[in-house]
Parts: C-alpha cells; structure tokens; sequence
C-alpha cells in the first residue's frame, strides 16, 4: 500500500509507533471478552442444537464480531447514526444475532424445516438474507441505524449494492461528507483477492456521485494466518494477496490477539471518519472446521489441520489472561457463558412456537409509508401520465438555452439547442427532449432522478447533453434540468468509471434507498450489460421473490441491428424475456385493472418504445405506479435523428398514457376486413415496414401493429388487434436472428391469446451464432429479404402451422 500524503502516514505512524497506545482499561477487557462469548457461543449453540445444518460459523475468527462491534462504536462516538454492511456467508448469522440483533428466535426459526413461508415470493436460505434495525449503541449511548444487506452466493456482489444504498442514504439525508452515513463491507480472503468487482467497488471511491466517502473494509483471512510453514500455506486452493487488490490502507493483524484487533479497528474507523477514505482491516485468522460444517477439511489440508485441532480457541486464551492478571474471576467469566446461554435456551424455547416466516422481517430497506401497514400497494391503479402543456413547453424551453450567464457553449451545441427551440415551437419532441420532459417533470413532483453511465452526460450518441461546458473557463459546467423551477428535487446525472458490473450493482442499491426515486444506468451500448449479468440474474430479475424487497431501477439499453457489427447492436432481449415470469400457456382472466395488476405480478417490465412519447410515459409511469419494478428499455440508437422518431405534444400531455400496443392507424385501419396481413413488431424495424410497404403501395392490404411493452405481455391488446384483422395473416417480424429477439417469447403467447387456431408466421433473420453480421453487405442483404418476405403476400401459402 502506497499513500503519498505526509498528513496521513504520520497520522498512521503515531496510532501505531507510540509507546503505550495499546492500553486498555479493566472495563474494556470484560466488554471485549463479553463480546467475543456471545460469538463463540452462539456458534457452540448452533452446533449443539443443529449439528448437522449448514451455517458457515466463524470458528477460528470469532473476533470478528468484537472487531464489527467496536467498529461501530467508534464510528458512533464520531458521529455515525447509520451503518449499511455487506458480508458473505461466514459468520453471518452471527454477525445478525451479535451485531445488528436479530430477536434470536427469528434466527432459530429459521432452522425448522417445517416453517412455513407466509409472504409472496419464492425465499431464500437464513445466510443470505438482510436485516434492518434500530437501536441504541450501549457505548456512546446514541441512536445507530444498522442494515445488512440481503446478497446471493455470489461472492462479493453485494459490495457496490451496498456502496449504491449508502450513498443514496447520504445523499438523502443532505450527509454529502458522509458524516452520518457510512459502509462497513466484510470480504473472505479469496473472493476479495479474486472477484473483480471488489476492485471495481474500491473505484468508484474516488469518483464524486459513487463515492460513500471511504468504507471500513474487512477481511476474514483464514487462508495464510495459521502457519508460517510455507508447504501448509500452499495447500490452500486460491492463491491470496489482499494487498494487491487494493490502494487503501490495509492493517493485518493477528486474529488471536483480541486485543490487538480491537485497537486496529477503532483506529480504522477513525481512519475513515477522519480523512474519509477507505480502509482495510485484514484479521488474520485461521478456520476451525471445513468450509462448512459438513466438510472434512482433513481430505485436503491434513497436516494443517492437525495443526489447527490443536490450536487452543480464542475465547479460552483470553479469558485465562484476564483470569491470570486479575481483571475477571474464573467464576466472572463462567457465569457470562451460562448467561448468554440462558439467552439463547430461552429463544430456542419460544423459537419453536413459530410456525410461520414472514420474510417480511428480513428486509434491509424499508420504505415507510409507500405501502400499506399489510405490505401491499395502496391502490391497483397507476395515475395519469400526461401533463399539462405549458410544463411541456417550460421544461422544453431550459432545455433548448444556457441558464447561466456568461457561459460560451460549443458551436456545435447551440445548434443542437436552437433544433430543440424549433421543435418546442412546432410543439413536437425527439427521443431526447422526450427524455427531458419525463425527467423534468418528476424532478418538478419533488422526484429526485439519478442517470448513471459510461458517458451519460452527454450521451453515447451525442443527443442528449445534460452538462454544458463553458468552451473558455476551464471545468466550469452547467446542467440545466437543475435549473427548471426553484423547488424542484436535484436532478444527478453522473458518468461512471468504466464498470457495468460495479456500477450497474451500486445505481441498484441506490435505488433500493427510496421508492421517490428514478434511478437509471443505461449501458454505453446495449451488448455491455451482460459484463453485469450477476447483479441482472441476482438481483434484478430475482430480488423480490428471494428478499421481497421491491426496486425500481431502469436499465437504459442501446439496440438495434444497424450494420454495426457484431458488438454494438444487440442487447439481448431474448434473455430478459426467458427470465420473464409471465406464464406463456395461461389465458388470463381480463379484470378491470388487469394492465396494472399484471405488472404487480411480473419480476419485471421489458419494453421497446417506438416513438418518443411513449419512452416519455413509460418513464413516468415508473415512478407513478403503486409499487416499483424493474424496467428494462432498448432504447435507439438511429431513431434518435431520424425524422420520422417525432412525437406531438398532442401524445404527451394531460389526458395521453403509455401505450403498450401501438395499433395500426392507416389506411389499412379503416377497411380491416380487406386487410391480407397484419404484421405485428417492436422497436426500430416499424420504420423499415412501413417504409417498404409505402414503396410497394401495401398500405392497404398490410397493417403494422407495434408492441411497445413486451414483457409482461400485452395479451388483451394483441388479442384485440388480431380479431380486428379476421382475414388477415398474423405475422411477426423482427431484425434479429430468429433465435433472439423476441420470437421465442411472443410466440406462445400468441398461440395461448389465439387459442391455437390461428399461426403466427416467423419473418426475420435466420438463426445465428452472433447477433449481427460484421460486413455492412451482408447486413443489408438481409434485411432486404426478410422486408421481401414481410410484404409477399405469398410467402405462406400452402404452409401448414
Ligand atoms: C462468485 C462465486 N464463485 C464461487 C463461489 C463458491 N464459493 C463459495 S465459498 C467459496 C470460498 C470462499 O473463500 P473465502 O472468500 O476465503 O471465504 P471463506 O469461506 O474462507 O470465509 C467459494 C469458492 C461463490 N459463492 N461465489
Ligand atoms: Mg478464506
């Protein structure tokens, strides 16, 4: 570790070089030796009561609940009132029933195979779930908010949802010091030395809107701290360099020495709450039992763990110190074990009158107020989307000028700007000035909107220009959506350091902090979500049945098929589809509020809009709902300059709504009965369709319906449309290859909405290895055919179904 500040290294210096500095009082030592009974015999009861579960329990580095504990007294007596912690599997229970204080029943509970599960959702295993509570710290004797977040096996994923919600919590509370604030991330040793987004995490510390200002990390290193004989070392399976991850701070200290460990952390966390920067504690340590408890560590590690059997537990070689110099009696310390074993009996006791989880309990953010007392939405309805012209044409007109003076824009911009000015006055908007309509009125509704991204401000494309840059005073910037009303909420848009992973897992615990919130990260180009993909299969997809816990994150997703390239074209719609929850084969029963209800049901909203109004509504309607969900958006890549893209204010204002299917409303509309096809699409082929077929003069013969929502899918409409058309061939046409896209999706959707009696014919690509040809022939080739097969009206004679 390398830190070039004169300041800190002699602050460092005089914690550890001055003679004396490691005294602790009498009344400290019992805390500390109270503190580390409660760890190992909480581990002990487990093991009694259920010798043959899985638990992961921190034998061989009890002191971890000591070190968290004194971490956070300290951070307390400085000024903290909130803690957000992430940490894996070992130790976690423990850390719930001794840290945060999980009622113990509820742990216990947890154990009974017979419980039943009483909320919606589909559960998770008792190490992977959160915790949120308040309480008194019993040291400084202030209130202290402590959350665990909910996290999945995936090693040290949690990390930036953590850093994510922590600042968001800051950001809340007006902390942008991160004062009242912070994050506590404990890691193993081999996930911390080899899961990329610990580095990732530890990255986005030093950027302004991602960093928590500084986290106490610590690691439980049971990998290299036993021996010093180097043969045993190598025995481990990851190799383990915890200074090399990161450039922080790191003190190692002996994991036996509990002493020791408490000083190292209490200077950690004055560390962090004096220069907030992060910090590395790594509590050197070795691991009792296999990597759980049905393992034999014997298989592999033999001499090392003859080793460790002899190696005399913690608690047992404090406690005889303390007995030896007088600070505790024999009889002091063996009435403390048998107090916290009464604790635990007793819960045990009571434990067994559960019969039924509620997950509920187990949540790490809760959003007071946004629900009712049972947890469930206020109301199945979702308010009105459109808004009044004038607020149109206001936020229309800041986003077409320069609101501060004496600010010299590039050329090239103001004629971008003076373009918005020409379209507010003919009262219509792009893809862009969509965007910042729906942005600036919820900021106006008191809604606060973070955009996050590689190159967001300005924008991947060049269109959308959030942050203005005075072309003669050097760093001076302007973002004019914060200067569209004076009570309006703060508009935040921020690039990202170039991580999807982190970023993309930090935008979702920020998101997790607030349900008054749009929170979006929008991908560079649509390909690069996949570097993410354990936060969209972890967490997105899934977080609500496994943790119950509600997020409305939007994912902002460039696709299209545009000659590009392999890369830069798609973003997998294909995969947010199969992970869609919406049941294929079920007709639905059509109750009034079936839009809303089944967008309560589904794990989240696909959608792929084909016209800027209705990406303005489907924005709005995010935040307007009466729960929140995940939106994933394929959002365009042409269409943002091409001039048929344009909506009137006429889509936009009071009255107007997001539109999940956009009917054909040509000529084709008026005489249905004579129509031959219907085809049916989503997303930027709808202008190639209609261009070919106004070259081929089809109008008449062939009608295009739009699917703007996809997932869950929009049966009513479809089957509406459909029996508009009775004559005419179903179609489905998409740009991507036949195995992507959108096809394996919507086809036995439509089997299900047609009763079987109808086919849905394929046009698109054929299928392929990669999603798009790398040769600007070969790509215009085919989309030449398949428009060529979409208007031969031909094409399917004679084919059976
Ligand atoms: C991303 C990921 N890869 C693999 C695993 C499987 N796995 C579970 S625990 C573990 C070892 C963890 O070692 P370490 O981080 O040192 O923690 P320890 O169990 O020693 O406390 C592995 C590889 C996982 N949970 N997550
Ligand atoms: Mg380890």
């Amino acid at each position: 570790m390398f830190i070039n500040d004169v300041e800190q290294c002699q602050w460092i210096r005089q914690k550890f070089e001055t003679p004396g500095v490691m005294q602790f009082s009498s009344e400290e030592k019992r805390t500390l030796l109270a503190r580390l009974v409660r760890s190992m015999r909480f581990e002990d009861f487990l093991a009694r009561k259920w010798s043959s579960e899985k638990r992961f329990g921190l034998e061989g580095c009890e002191v971890m609940i000591p070190a968290l504990k004194t971490i956070i007294d300290k951070s307390s007596e400085m000024g903290i009132e909130n803690v957000i912690l992430g940490m894996p599997h070992r130790g976690r229970l423990n850390v719930l029933a001794n840290v945060i204080r999980k009622d113990l029943e509820q742990i216990f509970c947890q154990f009974d195979p017979k419980l039943e599960a009483a909320d919606e959702g589909s559960g998770d295993v008792k190490y992977h779930l959160g915790m949120y509570h308040e309480r008194i710290n019993r040291v400084t004797n202030r209130n202290i908010t402590l959350s665990l977040v909910a996290n999945p096996s995936h090693l040290e994923a949690v990390d930036p949802v953590v850093q994510g919600k922590t600042k968001a919590e800051q950001f809340y509370r007006g902390d942008a010091q991160g004062k009242k604030v912070m994050s506590i991330l404990v890691h193993g040793d081999a996930a911390f030395a080899g899961q990329g987004v610990v580095y990732e995490t530890f990255h986005l510390s030093d950027l302004p809107s991602y960093t928590t200002n500084g986290t106490v990390h610590v690691v439980v290193n049971n990998q290299i701290g036993f021996t010093t004989d180097p043969r045993m070392a190598r025995s481990s399976p990851y190799p383990t360099d915890v200074a090399r991850v990161v450039n922080a701070p790191i003190f190692h200290v002996n994991a036996d020495d509990p002493e020791a460990v408490i000083y190292v952390c209490s200077v950690a966390a004055e560390w962090r709450n004096t220069f907030n920067k992060d910090v590395v504690v790594d509590l050197v340590c070795y691991r009792r039992r296999g990597h759980n408890e049905m393992d034999e560590p014997m298989f592999t590690q033999p001499l090392m763990y003859k080793q460790i059997h002899r190696q005399v537990p913690v608690l047992k070689k404090y406690a005889d110190k303390l007995i030896a110099e007088g600070t505790v009696t024999l009889q002091e310390f063996e009435e403390e074990i048998a107090k916290y074993d009464r604790i635990c009996e007793e819960a045990y006791g009571r434990s067994k009158d559960k019969k039924i989880l509620h997950i509920k309990h187990w949540l790490d953010s809760p959003w007071p107020g946004f629900f009712n007392v049972d947890g469930e939405p206020k109301s199945m309805t979702c308010p009105a989307t459109g808004i009044p012209e004038d607020v149109l044409t206001h936020i229309g007109e800041v986003a077409s000028s320069v609101p501060l003076k004496d600010f010299k824009i590039h050329t090239g911009l103001s004629r971008i700007l003076r373009g918005r000015a020409d379209m507010i006055k003919n009262r219509t908007v792009d893809w862009a000035l969509a965007e910042y309509m729906a942005f600036g009125s919820l900021l106006k509704e008191g809604i606060h909107v973070r955009l996050s991204g590689q190159d967001v401000e300005r924008g991947t494309f060049s269109h959308r220009h959030h942050v203005l840059h005075d072309q003669e005073v050097d760093r001076r910037t302007c973002v004019p959506m914060n200067h569209l009303w004076p009570d309006q909420a703060p508009y935040t848009v921020c690039n990202s350091s170039l991580s999807e992973y982190g970023v993309l897992g930090f935008e979702l615990g920020y998101a997790m902090a607030s349900p008054n919130a749009l929170v979006l990260w929008e991908a560079q180009f649509g390909d690069f979500h996949n570097t993410a993909q354990c936060i969209i299969d972890q967490f997105i997809s899934t977080g609500q049945a496994k943790w119950v816990r509600h997020n409305g994150i939007v994912l902002l997703l460039p696709h299209g098929m545009e000659g590009m390239g392999p890369e830069h074209s798609s973003a997998r719609p294909e995969r947010f589809l199969q992970m869609s929850n919406d049941d294929s084969d079920a007709y639905p029963v059509f109750t009034e509020d079936f839009e809303v209800s089944q967008l309560y049901d589904c794990n989240w909203i696909v959608v792929n809009c084909s016209t800027p109004a209705n990406y303005f509504h489907v924005l709005r309607r995010q935040v307007l709902l009466p729960f929140r969900k995940p939106l994933i958006i394929f959002t365009p890549k042409s269409l943002l300059r091409h001039p048929e893209a344009k909506s009137s204010f006429d889509q936009m204002v009071s009255g107007a709504s997001f539109q999940r299917v956009i009917p054909e409303d040509g000529a084709a509309a008026q005489t249905p009965e004579q129509v031959r096809r219907l085809i049916f699409c989503t997303g930027k082929v709808y202008y190639d369709l209609v261009k070919e077929r106004s070259s081929q003069g089809l109008e008449e013969q062939v009608a295009i319906t739009r699917l703007e929502q996809i997932s869950p899918f929009p049966f009513d409409l479809i089957k509406q449309e459909a029996e508009k058309y009775p004559g005419a061939e179903l179609v489905w046409c998409q740009e991507e290859h036949k195995n992507m896209g959108y096809y394996d999706y919507i086809s036995p959707r439509f089997m299900t909405i047609l009763s079987r009696a109808r086919p849905i014919w394929y046009v698109g690509r054929d299928p392929a290895a990669a999603p798009a040809t790398g040769n600007r022939n070969t790509h215009l080739v085919s989309l030449k055919k398949f428009l060529d097969t979409a208007f031969n009206l031909q094409a399917f004679e004679g084919k059976t179904f």
